[in-house]
Parts: C-alpha cells; sequence; structure tokens
C-alpha cells in the first residue's frame, strides 16, 4: 500500500518524522492480505534468510544470530520522567538522555532497507477492549511474524479513522547496509551494548533497536500489550495481565472461563490447550499468553486476548506434552532457531522422537541425529527458546467465541509457580486481597542457577509480571487491590493457587501434571459455583477428602494427602522469606493490604 493512502494525519506526520530519521531506502505501508504475506516471505526465501519446509505447507525456519535468540532483560527499559514511577525491579533510564542515545542509533539505520509501515490491532478489531498501534520496521520477518500474531491492515486503519489514537513503536534490527551490501542470508541485527528495548509510559510510545528476535521486536507484545498496557489499564481502571484464557465446560454442558499467570517454563501454553483426562470435561483456549481485561455493565470482568497467534517454546513441545500446539503450527507457521531435518521438517529436543541422519543445528551445522530426543546441554540441536509461530484459529481446541469483541466473563484467576515443596497442589484465597497475597509471591524454585547458593531459593515473580509491568510494582499490587473496590465480592473473580510441582524425597513428581491438570481445574469449577467441596485451612480453602476425582490416577492416597496437605513448617519459612526478601523490595509502596494479609497468615499458622 502507498502511504498516501494513510488519512491519519497524527500518524502520518509521526511515520514522516521517523522516515527523515531512519532514512529508508522505501517506505511500504502494510495491508495484512495474504498476498503481501507470501510475497515478503519469497523474498527472504531468495535472499537466503528463510528456509521452506517441504513437509509442512507454507511454512519457513529462520535461523537467528547466536547472540540475538531472546528477550533481553538487561538491555529492556521502563524511561518514566520520574525514577521512582519505572521502580527497583525494572531498568530505568531517563527518557530525554535515551532518546538522544537512541535517535543517534536510528540515525540512517535503514540505509539500504525498506520501511515497513505496519498498522496493527491487539485484540479483535472493533471490540471496546482493543487497542491499535503502528510498528515502524526494518524487518520482513517481523511483518510475517505480526500478520499472524495481531491484526494487520486495511481493516485496522479503517477502524482508525482519521483521528483514533494509537501507540507508536518504532523498531530497526539496527544493520544499516551500505551501497551494493546485503545480508547474505545472515539475520541482522545490532551488538549487545546497542540493543535497547525502551517503553516510554507517559507518552504510550516504545522505541525498539537493535535486536530482530520476539519480544524485543514483535511490539505488540509484550512491549505494547503487557508493559504499555498495564500503564494504560492502571490509569482507566482495567487489566493488562501475562495470563492464558481458557474455557472449562463440565458434563453437564455448563461453561466458566478461566485465566492464569504462571512465571515461564510452567507450561502455560500446555494448560491452555490442556485435553482433559477426566471424562466428560473439556477445555478450549481464548489465549496462551495475555489477557486484557475490564469491566462490563453487569460488573463482572470480560476477558479478551488481545494477540491473533501463538509464538510458542518449540523445545519440549510433542503429541504428549501439547497435541493441539503441535496440530496448531502444522502449517503456515514460522519456525526460528528449531533443527532442520533431512527430509525438510524441524525437529527439536523433546518433540517425542529422535530424528534421524542428519541435522543441521540452530547454528547452521550439520551433525549425526542423536538415538534419543534429547540432547546434552550446551550442544542441543534446536535453541532451547526456540519458537514456533502459529496462527490461533490453527489451534483444534481454539473456542468459537474466542474472538468475541464482547470478550468472555473472568470466573477465576490461577496463580502458579515450580514449588517442590510447601505450596499445595491447590489452594483457594479466602478473600480478593489474600487473592492479590498470592499473586504477589509467585515464584517458582531456582534448580539451576549460575550461583550455586540460590538452587533452592525461590526466585519470585508476582503474578508473572516482573518483567512485563511497565511501572513500579508496588503501585500495581495496589492497582489490584483498587481492582477488587470496584464491583461486589460475588463478581469478582475467585482466586487460586496451584502447583503441579511438588516433588518427593528422591526428587519424583508427586502429581503428574498435563491432562490431569483437569482434575483440579474441575474442581476450581465447582468451587466457583459455591460447591460443598473444600475445607477451610489456615492458607485458604483446600478440597474435601475425595473432592478431587483420583479415578484412574496412578497417585497414591498418601501422596495425594501430602499434596493436599498444609505444610505449617514450610510455611512459616515462606513467610520468612517474603518479610525479609521479597517485600521490603516495594519499599513504602508495598500497599498495607498486603503486609495486613502476611500478618494474618503468620497469625493463623501460629
Ligand atoms: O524470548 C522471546 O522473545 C519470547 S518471550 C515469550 C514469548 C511468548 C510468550 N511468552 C514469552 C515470555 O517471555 O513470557
Ligand atoms: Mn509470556
Amino acid at each position: 500500500m502507498n502511504l498516501n493512502e494513510l488519512k491519519h494525519g497524527k500518524a502520518r506526520a509521526w511515520i514522516d518524522e521517523m522516515v527523515k530519521i531512519c532514512e529508508p531506502d522505501q517506505v511500504y505501508l502494510c495491508d495484512g492480505s495474504k498476498a503481501e504475506y507470501d510475497r515478503l516471505m519469497q523474498e527472504m526465501i531468495d535472499s537466503g534468510l528463510a528456509i521452506p519446509l517441504k513437509k509442512r505447507p507454507n511454512s519457513v525456519l529462520f535461523r537467528s544470530q547466536p547472540s540475538d535468540v531472546a528477550r533481553v532483560e538487561g538491555r529492556t527499559y521502563i524511561a518514566s520522567q520520574k525514577e521512582e514511577d519505572a521502580g527497583p525491579t525494572n531498568n530505568w533510564i531517563d527518557p530525554v538522555e535515551l532518546k538522544k542515545t537512541m535517535t543517534k542509533l536510528y540515525t540512517g539505520c535503514m540505509h539500504g532497507r525498506t520501511m515497513y509501515v505496519i498498522p496493527y490491532c491487539m485484540g479483535p478489531v472493533g471490540s471496546p477492549i482493543s487497542k491499535i498501534g503502528f510498528e515502524i520496521t526494518d524487518s520482513a520477518y517481523v511483518v510475517c511474524n505480526m500478520i499472524i500474531m495481531t491484526r494487520v491492515g486495511t481493516k485496522v486503519l479503517e477502524a482508525l479513522g482519521t483521528d483514533g489514537e494509537f501507540v507508536p513503536c518504532l523498531h530497526s534490527v539496527g544493520k544499516p547496509l551500505a551501497k551494493g551490501e546485503s545480508d547474505n542470508g545472515q539475520w541482522p541485527c545490532a551488538d549487545m551494548e546497542n540493543k535497547y528495548i525502551s517503553q516510554f509510559p507517559e507518552e504510550r510510545t516504545i522505541w525498539s533497536y537493535g535486536s530482530g528476535y520476539g519480544g524485543n521486536a514483535l511490539l505488540g507484545k509484550k512491549c505494547f500489550a503487557l508493559r504499555i498496557a498495564s500503564v494504560l489499564a492502571r490509569d482507566e481502571g482495567w487489566l493488562a495481565e501475562h495470563m492464558l484464557i481458557l474455557k472449562l465446560t463440565n458434563p453437564e454442558g455448563k461453561v466458566k472461563y478461566v485465566t492464569g499467570a504462571f512465571p515461564s517454563a510452567c507450561g502455560k501454553t500446555n494448560l491452555a490447550m490442556l485435553i482433559p483426562t477426566i471424562p466428560g470435561w473439556k477445555v478450549e483456549t481464548i489465549g496462551d499468553d495475555i489477557a486484557w481485561m475490564k469491566f462490563g455493565d453487569d460488573g463482572r470482568l470480560y476477558a479478551i486476548n488481545p494477540e491473533a497467534g501463538f509464538f510458542g517454546v518449540a523445545p519440549g513441545t510433542s503429541d504428549q506434552s501439547n497435541k493441539n500446539a503441535m496440530e496448531s503450527c502444522k502449517e503456515n507457521s514460522i519456525f526460528t532457531n528449531c533443527a532442520l531435518t533431512e527430509d525438510g521438517d524441524i525437529w527439536w529436543e523433546l518433540i517425542g522422537y529422535p530424528a534421524k541422519g542428519k541435522l543441521v543445528d540452530w547454528k547452521g551445522n550439520v551433525r549425526d541425529a542423536l538415538p534419543k530426543d534429547k540432547s546434552p546441554k550446551g550442544e542441543e540441536f534446536a535453541h532451547p527458546n526456540a519458537r514456533f509461530t502459529a496462527p490461533a484459529k490453527q489451534c483444534p481446541c481454539i473456542a468459537p467465541e474466542w474472538e468475541d469483541p464482547k470478550g468472555v466473563p473472568i470466573s477465576a484467576f490461577l496463580f502458579g509457580g515450580r514449588r517442590p515443596s510447601t505450596i499445595p497442589l491447590v489452594h483457594q484465597a479466602r478473600s480478593w486481597n489474600h487473592g492479590v497475597f498470592l499473586g504477589s509471591i509467585v515464584g517458582s524454585e531456582v534448580t539451576a542457577a549460575v550461583i550455586s547458593d540460590q538452587v533452592g531459593q525461590v526466585r519470585r515473580d508476582p503474578f508473572a509480571m516482573l518483567p512485563f509491568c511497565g511501572y513500579h510494582m508496588g503501585d500495581y499490587f495496589k492497582h489490584w487491590i483498587n481492582i477488587g473496590k470496584k464491583t461486589t465480592a460475588e463478581k469478582l473473580p475467585k482466586i487460586f493457587y496451584v502447583n503441579w510441582f511438588r516433588k518427593d524425597e528422591e526428587g519424583n513428581f508427586m502429581w503428574p501434571g498435563y491432562g490431569d491438570n483437569s482434575r483440579v481445574l474441575a474442581w476450581i469449577f465447582d468451587r466457583c459455583d459455591e460447591k460443598d467441596n473444600a475445607v477451610e485451612t489456615e492458607i485458604g480453602f483446600m478440597p474435601k477428602d475425595g473432592a478431587i476425582n483420583t479415578d484412574g490416577l496412578d497417585v497414591s492416597a498418601e501422596a495425594m494427602k501430602e499434596i493436599l496437605s498444609v505444610d505449617k513448617e514450610g510455611w512459616k519459612k515462606e513467610i520468612d522469606d517474603i518479610r525479609k526478601n521479597h517485600y521490603p523490595k516495594f519499599g513504602a509502596k508495598l500497599p498495607k493490604e498486603l503486609m495486613e494479609e502476611l500478618d494474618a497468615l503468620e497469625g493463623r499458622l501460629k
């Protein structure tokens, strides 16, 4: 599309200003069509950047630079005017200084390249919960991923009109080309010290430079839908959360929607696409990573998935762990940093079968495949953060209403982490504020750390939002407390803490997880209907004896008892850790309500 077709004056002025700074060879306005996607992809195949996969229709493999394989938290900044507004858990830089530094980097950064202008919508176009952004990028890889992950193009421009609001997002891989130079099939990016993933919360603006990978470059995802949206949500009274959204149907056909926040490596995508092992229950997916929730006229919270695709971790995904994710990426998908097989398919560690013959690993080296689907650490064929980008509509268990502009009414929030001890399989908060307390102490135990004395400690990731909150986490906790005052208790979602990762003394998992987590979801479903299936304990409500369906489950009665009891001594240590190491980080901004919850819990455990 021609830029002259853009009728939005403010957007046009901003684009013109960025063109002047970045000096691209040409500017192209994306229409989001299949023809455009196919054309850009073909150009990347022709240039050697993308490899078509014979075994997967309309799918390709990319290999990034080894220095550009994941989000870079150390180079991610919240550039608020005041440092205290970013808080102690974000990297803060003065916005004026940062703009000076980045403007220097952006100057002429698109020499030899096309500037793509992507009008995109986070959420169904026309939904009152959705929001629009423009991403300027010099990466066709980013354009194709954005077309899968968001709604792009003409329909978005129509919804924006001539004066609608948008979030400006500027992205460059940071590798200008000299005259006649090309990428030569190599993934372009800048050195680590020149990578900047910057959010300007007061201006609601995103500037990203130097990385072409994932959350650093697909700016609708973590930068907009979480860091900037969390600021908008605070100011406008809603929630922008790092949560999956799933639909649960019980054997009587009754439906409830649940969201869940889990730190990375806790199986969030698997839970969002779970296949239940208990008869008559059904799980369908609304979203696997992010939820935006606003109050409806009926006083309930309604959630949309702002995304249109999955950017899932490939290693560990298999027909056994997540058949629905495997089906989702069978075609029309982009794979990044996976291994390539001789017959033109992708392969990764724990895909469920060994590869045959030779493999090209994620660095481009040809190596003999191993007779198993595991590799020694550091010698993986696929990078541990290798990804598939797949359209959500290809997921066999996507709920028919996943794009409902109204959103879906939420009955329960789940929090969880990897906790080998102390935290039971499931417990329910006693109240909203107690639930906010549970969200604030979310964390996973460190299993392999660079500093070995950290092993066994809990690395806290409150609400799984630590890397994604665009403002001070203490103010974020307060925002959650305030949300609880906006409606009546019975209309608020009930809050639960789940832990699929309890281990016995030999280090074996005590709960099978995966599809069997449906047994816990069924208990939660019934709790939302106030069924008499719980007992009150010191830590909250827990399943009555026999209230979790264990038919056909290979878990002993003693093990069930252990994972469903209150470990008083463990909780006392937990409280000690929160008091000494966790809550002090938030200083005077820690809401008094959370300290009251901590004191009350301690009192109940005495
Ligand atoms: O490493 C990246 O750039 C991707 S991070 C990511 C991708 C999809 C869903 N969640 C995440 C995350 O880090 O939470
Ligand atoms: Mn995520």
